[in-house]
């Protein structure tokens, strides 16, 4: 991508409006652009990194055995009369008429969207276990959205759905969740901890949020400190094996994690006083398993080897890619601006012609961006006028992982420079190798 071509609309002011660091890095990034209270347009560069977000929590929901599909964000009000939840919503849901005048919502969830579709076509025990996955937006007329699209009115939602015969296989399912939720996370640079937590409007009384520990966080959490460095389920993670990851879910709950709702401080003060870890926290994923909370009013049943009919056992399994974003740049920013984990990056590589006009510096900047390009790099290229400054502060804010900078004297000698951007750490080395290092 020529930076002279693309859409990176860079603030150069600190936003008023922001009050923590990632919202104001994503506003002063272009990433984003609220177009009303709790409702933001993805600007290109935003729209990159939550692509790259959601390839890694789809990769893994598959791995996991998830099936995608995909279900409108308008729903008939008839499905939540039938499971009761229409009237208990309240205010945070989004009613809207038809020109029929029919009760319409936004769905802030779809539990009984998705268990609408299993019952019109899911009659045995055979085709269980069942997961069915979407990654769609979502509106909650939250009384306070803020910080940007970390907690909005409209958002994204990874929401998986699982159907199963019997609570034991249920709990396999949920366990299946569970383990795919540690890679997802680990995968996006962020270390996660599962804790247990009320579980509100969706309900069940088995459910973990999943808490990233940021001082920035809505949530007050306690844990023990050593889940922080707890070993990550491999990629070569048998998801059918039920011993293995209750196993993994075992250890994973085997030590104090609460959010506030949930918190037990009795059972806290048991833990030795050197590992309690009272903190702030982002919850970016939270799973239920609320057996037949929605099967039984909504009469979603099959048939099970004993011929008798039986109300399948339901869990609900939610990630936020919008709340993502913001939560990795909380992680993972300086004072000069982002630093993406590799695995998200809007790009891999910035390529900063420091006197673009000057043939030389055009001629070596075309070769080393077509070269990158052509090794499946995605690369931005930065081609415009500008001071060479404001090239170098631009590359520092969008937080690609490694720049590739060089003006008229290094050109001359054939070389160039490479900084990568978490160390701050600078290499100067012929302009083959550079392309070799990154082509290899
Ligand atoms: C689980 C999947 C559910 O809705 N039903 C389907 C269940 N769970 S939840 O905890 O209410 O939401 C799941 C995740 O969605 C993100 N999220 C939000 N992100 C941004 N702004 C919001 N207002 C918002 N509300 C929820 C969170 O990551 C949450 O864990």
């Amino acid at each position: 991508m020529r930076l002279s071509r693309y859409f990176m609309p860079i603030l150069k002011e600190n936003p008023k409006e922001a009050e923590i660091v990632s919202h104001r890095l994503m506003l002063r990034a272009g990433m984003i652009r609220q177009q009303s209270q709790g409702i933001y347009s993805w600007l290109p560069l935003g729209k990159r990194v939550l692509d790259k977000v959601n390839a890694i929590i789809r990769d893994e929901q598959n791995r996991a055995g998830a099936i995608e599909l995909s279900m409108p964000t308008l729903q008939s009000a008839e499905l939540w009369q039938e499971s009761g939840r229409y009237d208990a919503y309240g205010k945070e849901m989004l009613r809207i008429k038809d020109r029929q005048d029919r009760p319409m919502l936004y769905g802030p969830t779809n539990e009984e969207m998705v268990t609408d579709i299993f019952r019109s076509s899911v009659k045995s025990y055979k085709d269980l276990p069942l997961n069915l996955y979407h990654i769609q937006l979502k509106f909650r007329d939250e009384i306070r959205p803020r910080f940007g699209t970390m907690r909005s009115r409209e958002f994204m939602m990874k929401d998986a759905y699982s159907f199963d015969l019997t609570r034991e296989a249920a709990e396999h399912s949920y366990n299946k969740m569970f383990a795919a939720y540690l890679r997802t996370f680990d995968r996006l640079g962020l270390r996660a901890i599962p804790m247990r937590a009320d579980t509100g409007p969706i309900g069940g009384k088995l459910s973990h949020e999943f808490i990233i520990l940021a001082d920035t966080g809505e949530s007050e959490v306690f844990c023990h400190k050593d889940f922080v460095d707890f070993d990550i389920p491999g990629a070569h993670t048998d998801f059918d094996s039920v011993e293995g990851l209750q196993a993994i879910f075992d250890k994973w709950t085997s030590l104090y994690a609460a959010t506030s709702e949930m918190h037990d401080e009795a059972a806290f003060n048991a833990v030795p006083e050197g590992d309690r870890l009272s903190a702030r926290g982002i919850e970016v994923g939270h799973i239920f398993y609320f057996g037949t909370k929605y099967s039984e009013p909504m009469g979603a049943k099959v048939q099970g080897p004993d011929g008798k009919e039986h109300f399948v056992h339901m869990g609900s399994y939610g990630i936020g890619p919008t709340r993502l974003v913001p939560a990795i740049i909380e992680a993972s920013h300086d004072d000069n601006g982002i630093i993406w984990p590799a695995s998200v990056a809007p790009f891999d590589i910035v390529v900063i012609n420091m006197k673009a006009g000057d043939q030389a510096c055009d001629d070596t900047f075309e070769l080393i961006y077509a070269a990158l390009s052509k090794a499946g790099k995605d690369v931005l290229y930065d081609d415009t006028d500008d001071r060479a400054g404001t090239k170098f502060a631009t590359a520092d804010l969008i937080g690609v992982p490694v720049q590739i900078i060089a003006g008229p004297r290094a050109v001359a000698n054939g070389e160039v420079e490479v900084k990568d951007r978490k160390t701050g750490a600078r290499e100067t080395m012929t302009i083959e190798a550079a392309i070799n290092r990154f082509v290899a």
